[in-house]
């Protein structure tokens, strides 16, 4: 089925190209997932990409948690994660005035090149995501913000007061390519959906087949409460770069959240 079929008001009601190229990968893969692609070499990085690519709609990235980045070993992986149909996000939590935003695209690993999205938090207000956008526009190119407005670590300090506003100030800002939600917590995300309306996409971490608590302070839901409370991506990492066989527990989390995703559309 067409991705504006699927998508409806999600489709019909968002501006931002990015999330058309999102919503359209998701359709043409049958996923909803985003690889929280956490591992600490070059090599495993790749490895990864090779193992799961097809089951995978978006990767997720920490730039700065790799052992042995260098420019060119990153250039090839993102042309590799280009090859295997991949949105490519890279989870830097900005928090800065807008003018340090836009100079921290650039720096030694010049996300502004390579980062189709990035995260932020709205603390500092709401230029950081027009600094974010400056710094893709100095290259040349475009992306999407998406601004925590949840989390899904136990005691954080994202209260709903907080998260109110975030989502106030960035249902608004064509800039922004949605919310990052607290998928551990489905009767949370469906209030952060209403609040969203159908305009912005949400994103959530915090997802796993084995619901519960993880490690250092992580808490876990189950993928398909997650979509159908309202979420459009579901981020996982340790349930996937962790297994066993990563490739097969991949597609159970692609099929998870492509039944769930059906079941919402219809
Ligand atoms: O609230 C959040 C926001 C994010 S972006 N909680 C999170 O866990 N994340 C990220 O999602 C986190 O940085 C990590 O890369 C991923 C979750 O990984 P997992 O191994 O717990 O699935």
């Amino acid at each position: 089925m067409q991705a504006d079929v699927m998508w409806g008001s999600r489709w019909s009601e968002n501006s931002l190209a990015m999330a058309r190229v999102y919503m359209e990968a998701v359709c043409r893969k049958q996923s909803l997932v985003c690889l929280a692609a956490d591992r600490s070499t070059m090599a495993e990085l790749e490895q990864l990409i090779d193992e799961v690519g097809p089951y995978i709609a978006a990767l997720k990235t920490h730039v700065d948690l790799v052992d042995d980045w260098s420019p060119d070993a990153w250039s090839a992986f993102c042309s590799k994660a280009a090859d295997a149909d991949l949105l490519i996000f890279e989870d830097r939590k900005f928090a800065d005035i807008g003018g340090i935003s836009r100079k921290q695209m650039s720096g030694i690993y010049d996300i502004r090149s390579w980062a189709d999205l990035v995260t932020a938090h709205l603390i500092s207000g709401p230029d950081i995501v027009d600094g974010l956008q400056a710094g893709w526009s100095d290259v040349g190119r475009q992306g999407g913000v998406l601004l925590l407005a949840q989390m899904s670590s136990r005691g954080n300090l994202l209260v709903p007061d907080y998260t109110g506003n975030v989502v106030s100030v960035g249902k608004n800002h064509a800039g922004v390519f949605g919310f990052i939600g607290n998928g551990s917590r489905p009767e949370e995300l469906e209030l952060l959906r209403k609040a969203v309306g159908d305009g912005k996409l949400i994103w959530t971490p915090g997802v796993n087949l084995a619901v519960g608590d993880g490690e250092m302070g992580q808490r876990y839901g189950d993928p398909r409460e997650a979509v159908l409370a309202g979420s459009d991506c579901i981020i996982v990492g340790s349930g996937i770069h962790k297994a066993a066989d990563p490739a097969g527990q991949a597609k159970a989390y692609a099929d998870a959240s492509w039944n769930a995703f059906v079941e919402r559309c219809e």
